[in-house]
């Protein structure tokens, strides 16, 4: 059995945009081809809400929202065979405080502070990779950079 290539929603988040090449150079180290990439847009509270609209809620549901709105982030859409656990697995633990003692060369563990600042966001399964693709890309006519295919090697 072959693994199938998989696409994925990353999300660089509003503190970690300083930090946007040396993660997208780890991006490309480890293999991952980024098919999808908006920059520099800042999500209204209605978006963050309605993106993380599972947590509704919870406790640190205000305090996500108020911070996935604070200023500019960068949408990517990742592909790679088994992107979507592969990505998830490079980003580390959600809390970064943890990711720092437990996968420290993670991405939330090199660029992350916190429970709620941790640097960037995987969908964790490809119901939410679907969902959340088309909620990044699929509003002003973008879709086409994500669905275009892969180009095709000469065998
Ligand atoms: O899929 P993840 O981002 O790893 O984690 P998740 O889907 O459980 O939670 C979504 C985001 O919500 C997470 O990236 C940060 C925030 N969050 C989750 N649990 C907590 C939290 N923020 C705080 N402050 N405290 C939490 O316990």
């Amino acid at each position: 059995l072959v693994d199938p290539v998989e696409r994925t929603l990353a999300l660089i988040k509003p503190d970690a945009t300083g930090n946007t090449n040396e993660i997208l150079n780890r991006v490309e180290q480890e293999g991952f081809v980024v098919v999808g990439k908006i920059e520099g847009r800042v999500w209204s509270q209605q978006d963050a809400a309605t993106f993380y609209s599972e947590h509704s809620g919870k406790a640190f549901f205000d305090t996500l929202v108020d911070f996935m709105s604070s200023g500019p982030i960068v949408q990517l859409c990742l592909e790679k065979v088994g992107a979507i656990k592969a990505w998830r697995e490079l980003a580390g633990p959600t809390n970064s405080t943890d990711a720092k003692t437990l996968e420290p060369s993670s991405i939330r563990a090199l660029y992350g502070t916190c429970g709620t600042k941790n640097a960037v966001h995987g969908s964790d399964s490809f119901a939410s990779a679907l969902r959340e693709i088309n909620f990044c890309f699929d509003q002003a006519g973008e879709a086409a950079a994500v669905v275009a295919p892969a180009e095709e090697t000469a065998p």
